[in-house]
Order: structure tokens, then C-alpha cells, then sequence
């Protein structure tokens, strides 16, 4: 891997496609692109305000951490890593739930300038070997066990299957590993710290192919996201942010998130799991004045809210996005917690739109919010890239000063995935108001998006093939009232293959090692798919032959 990284570079990585010079210069420019790196940002927090909780993480046993504490510990862990021969560049899966450990060790892996690969907690084996092998890491970092599940023994498959991974930090009780606790140092010696312009860290994408791409993102332009997204918010010193989806995610990461709420020198009180019964509690305990979450879960607290006893009063603004909200659902969000609604609209390739707090209501009711920046240029196009009338719907296309000009190292996807002057193409259908709110109306791309999570369906196929029995397999979304979409596999048999039951196939998918929220939820066996003009397997004929009882989520 090449080191290439200067002040001056606009990615620190030959692996992730840069910004052309011009656009970079134009950003800098204009003053997103600002200098500063989250290492720069910890410092300035922790001799701004060093006693100022920067991280509560409530269980089990209240623990928090100042600023200048999350800056020292952070930078011990970097020294103790860095004695370990982990160095800049080098990538080291992270795979924590909401913990203060999980913000500690990102904050040391950006101060030596090494990537962290932000795996979700549900991952299994499948995708943290893939993670591994395909971004050469070096070291995974887990908690012993988690929702009843032993990493340890998952961390052990995976070395023998990954060769550079040289370390596995535990927190917790280490097993046969390293304890996360015994890695700091003494920080005397540590590398000079990264540049604005170098890679920060690698994302997951939500993915539409066989294997998740990786989304890298640097410190300049992620930082941008995070002041838009503050201002826009009105995060600053006294927000109070609950992080109840997976810490990982880009959505409670920067929108706001935890993140966001640091830069702002916020409060970030992690909340283990997202229900009420254990999220409520913290709101009334820690005055939580912020939140953000996926719409299935929005709907769970907005039913559970009156029954409760929490004094929820602190509260002031929920965010709402990941997938799309109903408008039913928005409209009783607000009377039932009590606080503001801000639907938000985003991806970890970049982009993201908010509804503002002085939007109409109707607006925020009924739309996906506008772009964070002047500069985010938004294309809405025909299946021939050619743009629709305005106020059309079509294909979403962006660019801008935070969003990616390429996944990393993947150049054929990138082909696909970004017009030659370096468009992302979205996979969303949208449309957009005069006012330039955008109104999300479905979704080209071949993903399903459950609550929120992503499906590649590409993915689940592959593992339903592998069976001796199954000749053809297609996995498809259909609408479910809660989640938005359910998973369904429609499975051909071969012939002359002895019956398969649908426990059986969802088994094969589980015990492949996958997330839980990838297995299907429903399995069909059918004599033949749909087929298109060109004979393809027709995935929007398969969605409106869904069952009875299940009607077609919207496909354009
Ligand atoms: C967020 O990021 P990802 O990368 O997990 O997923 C992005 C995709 C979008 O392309 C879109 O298909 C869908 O998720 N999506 C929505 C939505 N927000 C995201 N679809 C409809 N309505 C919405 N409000 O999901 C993400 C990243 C940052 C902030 C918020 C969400």
C-alpha cells in the first residue's frame, strides 16, 4: 500500500480515487475543506473545555470520559498500538458495540494515520473474513462476547484465514488474544499525526453486489459533513447525543451522531440497546436532548412513548432516515415524544439532506430534506442519463465536497458506479420540489433495505446456490408494514431434488455466517421466475407477484 499522503493530497491513498485538484481547490476555497483532522479536533476539545464530559457509555456502571481524558487514553492507546507495529495506513477491523472503547480506539487509529474498518456487530463470520483478506488488515478489534455471541471464537477462525492480521485486541476477557487493556502506552514517541487530506477511515457501503464495498472517507471532507450537519442540527457545547443505532453506521455517526456532537464539544451518551425500556431511562436520566434513528424503530417509540413513565421533556430533535419514513408514521412523532422531527436523507458515500428547523411542517412531514452544502450538485436523470424535467422523477446522480469519487479498491465498480466525471450514482429515485427538497420515491439499485439495514441480494443468492438442491434463486424485497421491506427468496428446485422446507434454506444462509438481518424472512419455492424482455430474471415482476397479503414496495 502506498503512503502518498501530503498536506496538500486530497485522499491519502492511491487505492481510493482522489477529488480532481480543481475541485479540491475549489472546496478548500470556499472553506469546507478547513485543515482539520479528528486528531485536531480531540486536542482542540480537550484544551478547550478538558473537563467537559466528552462520552458517558451507561453500562454497566456509569463510566465517562472529559475531554482531555478521551484525548489521553486515546493517545496511549495509540502509543500501545503503535509499539505493536500497527502504522498509517494500515487497516484494523473494528467490530465494537456502543462503548466508550469503540470511540477511544477509533480516535487512537486516527491519530497513527491507520484506517478502521467499521464492521457492525451483527456481522459473522462471512463478512469479517472478507473484511480481513480484502483490506489486508492487520489487527480486529472485538468485545469478548456480545448479545450472546463469543467474537473470541470468531476472531480465531478468522486469523487462521487472514495472514496479515498479526493482532486481535479484546475488550474484555481475552482468551487466547490481547487484552484491550493491555496495549497503552506512554505516548513519548508517537508518528507526526495525518493530514486533512488522508484517508480517515473505510465505511461500509450498503451494497447492491456479491461483497460490500468499502467507502473511503478522509478527514476533510467527513469533518465538513460534520460542522454542515452541526449547523444545521444546532448541535453545540450543551446537545446531549443518544447513539442507539450501531456506532458504526454513518448515519449515527455524523448526522449529527457521535462525531458531530465531539466537534461541537457535545455530550455523546451511548446507549447499549435501542428499545425504550432501555433507551427511555437514559433520555430522562442523562437529559438526552438529541437522537437519531431508523424509521421502524421511530415507530416503536412513538407507540411506546405515552405508556411510559420517562420524563422525556429533555428532548428537542429527533432525526429520522436510513429509509423511508411514512408519512402516517412522521405525522405522530412529534405529539407522542414531544420534540422536534428532522427526516434525514443520506449514505456513507456521502450526500446527505435534511428537513431544516425552519422548514414549513408540511415540508418536514412530507419530504427528504435538501442537501448539507451549496456545492452538493444534485442530477436527476433518465435511464439514459439525459436530466428529467424539473420536478420529474428519475435517477439520483451527486457530487460535492463530501461525497467519494470512487470505492476503495474497486476500479470496474467504480465504472459503474460514478459517471466519467465523477457523479455517484445513487441507485435512488427521487424527485425534487422547487424549494429543492428532495422526495425519495423509490430505488433503481438491486438492495433491499430492511428498517434501514441493507440487503445485497447478490449476496444471499450466492449462499442459497451453493445448495445441491436449489437450481435458481432470487431475493427480493417485499413491503412489510413495520420494516418497510422484508427479505423473500424464491427458490427453484432442481430436478429430481428431494423437498427442501424453508427452514432449511434460511438455516443454510445462518449457518454460512452472515448478519441475522440478512437471512430472508420468507423463502418461496416456485416453478420459474418472471422474465424480462432480454430473459433476465425480472426482480420487479417477482415483487408484484408477491404473495397476497404483501403489496409491492414502489419501483419505478
Ligand atoms: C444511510 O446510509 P446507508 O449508506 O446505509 O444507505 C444509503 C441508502 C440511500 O441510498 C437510500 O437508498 C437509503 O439508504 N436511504 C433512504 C433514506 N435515508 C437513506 N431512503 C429513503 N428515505 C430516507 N430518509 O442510510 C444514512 C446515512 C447518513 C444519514 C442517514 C442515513
Amino acid at each position: 500500500m502506498s503512503d502518498t499522503a501530503s498536506p496538500d493530497s486530497t485522499a491519502a491513498d492511491a487505492d481510493a480515487p482522489a477529488w480532481p485538484a480543481e475541485f479540491a481547490e475549489r472546496y478548500r476555497a470556499a472553506g469546507y475543506w478547513r485543515g482539520e483532522t479528528f486528531t485536531s479536533v480531540l486536542e482542540a476539545g480537550a484544551a478547550a473545555h478538558p473537563d467537559r464530559t466528552a462520552v458517558v457509555d451507561p453500562a454497566p456502571g456509569r463510566r465517562t470520559w472529559s475531554y482531555r481524558e478521551l484525548a489521553e487514553r486515546s493517545a496511549r492507546l495509540a502509543a500501545g498500538f503503535a509499539e505493536r507495529g500497527i502504522s498509517k495506513g494500515d487497516r484494523v477491523v473494528l467490530q465494537l458495540p456502543n462503548t466508550g472503547e469503540f470511540i477511544e480506539v477509533a480516535f487512537a487509529l486516527f491519530r497513527l494515520g491507520a484506517l478502521p474498518v467499521y464492521a457492525l456487530p451483527a456481522h459473522r463470520d462471512t463478512e469479517i473474513e472478507y473484511f480481513c483478506s480484502f483490506t489486508g488488515a492487520v489487527a480486529y478489534v472485538i468485545p469478548d462476547r456480545h448479545a450472546g455471541f463469543d467474537h473470541r471464537v470468531l476472531a480465531s477462525k478468522v486469523r487462521a484465514s487472514a495472514p496479515a492480521l498479526r493482532h486481535v485486541f479484546v475488550v474484555g476477557d481475552p482468551g487466547e488474544h490481547t487484552a484491550l487493556a493491555d496495549v497503552p502506552r506512554d505516548p513519548v514517541s508517537l508518528p507526526a499525526p495525518p493530514a486533512p487530506g488522508d484517508l480517515a477511515f473505510l465505511q461500509l457501503s450498503g451494497g447492491t453486489t456479491g461483497v460490500p464495498k468499502l467507502i473511503p472517507r478522509t478527514h476533510d471532507d467527513y469533518i465538513y459533513s460534520l460542522r454542515g450537519s452541526n449547523e444545521i442540527c444546532g448541535v453545540d457545547g450543551d446537545t446531549r447525543f443518544l447513539v442507539v443505532l450501531p456506532a458504526a453506521h454513518n448515519f449515527p455517526m455524523s448526522s449529527p451522531g457521535w462525531l458531530g456532537t465531539l466537534y461541537a464539544g457535545g455530550t455523546v451518551v451511548l446507549c447499549p440497546r435501542p428499545d425504550p425500556a432501555t433507551a427511555f431511562p437514559l433520555v430522562e436520566s442523562e437529559r438526552i436532548t438529541m437522537t437519531g434513528m431508523v424509521p421502524p424503530l421511530a415507530l416503536i417509540w412513538t407507540d411506546a412513548a405515552p405508556d411510559m413513565e420517562e420524563d422525556l421533556s429533555s428532548l428537542e430533535l429527533v432525526l429520522v432516515g436510513g429509509a423511508k419514513y411514512s408519512e402516517a408514521a412522521a405525522r405522530r412523532l412529534e405529539p407522542s415524544l414531544g420534540c422536534r422531527l428532522m427526516q434525514v436523507f443520506g449514505m456513507a458515500e456521502g450526500l446527505v439532506n435534511y428537513t431544516r428547523l425552519d422548514d414549513d411542517h408540511e415540508t418536514v412531514m412530507t419530504t427528504q430534506g435538501r442537501p448539507i452544502s451549496p456545492d452538493d450538485e444534485i442530477r436527476i436523470v433518465d435511464d439514459a442519463d439525459e436530466d428529467v424535467p424539473e420536478g420529474g422523477y428519475g435517477h439520483l446522480l451527486t457530487r460535492g465536497p463530501y461525497t467519494i469519487r470512487g470505492y476503495w479498491r474497486a476500479p470496474e465498480h467504480n465504472a459503474r458506479s460514478f459517471t466519467p466525471d465523477g457523479f455517484y450514482r445513487t441507485g435512488d429515485i427521487v424527485r425534487r420540489l422547487p424549494s429543492g427538497h428532495l422526495v425519495v420515491e423509490g430505488r433503481a439499485k438491486d438492495q433491499i433495505n430492511r428498517g434501514g439495514e441493507k440487503i445485497a441480494p447478490e449476496e444471499i443468492e450466492n449462499i442459497i446456490l451453493s445448495h445441491p438442491s436449489v437450481h435458481d434463486v432470487s431475493v427480493v424485497g417485499v413491503a412489510d408494514e413495520y420494516l418497510g421491506e422484508r427479505s423473500l427468496a424464491y427458490v427453484i428446485l432442481r430436478e429430481g431434488a428431494g423437498p427442501l422446507k424453508p427452514a432449511a434454506v434460511k438455516r443454510l444462509v445462518r449457518e454460512r455466517g452472515v448478519a441475522a438481518y440478512k437471512v430472508p424472512d420468507l423463502v418461496e419455492f416456485v416453478e420459474a421466475f418472471p422474465q424480462t424482455g432480454i430473459g433476465k430474471v425480472s426482480k420487479k415482476g417477482l415483487r408484484s407477484d408477491a404473495a397476497p397479503g404483501r403489496t409491492a414496495p414502489r419501483q419505478h
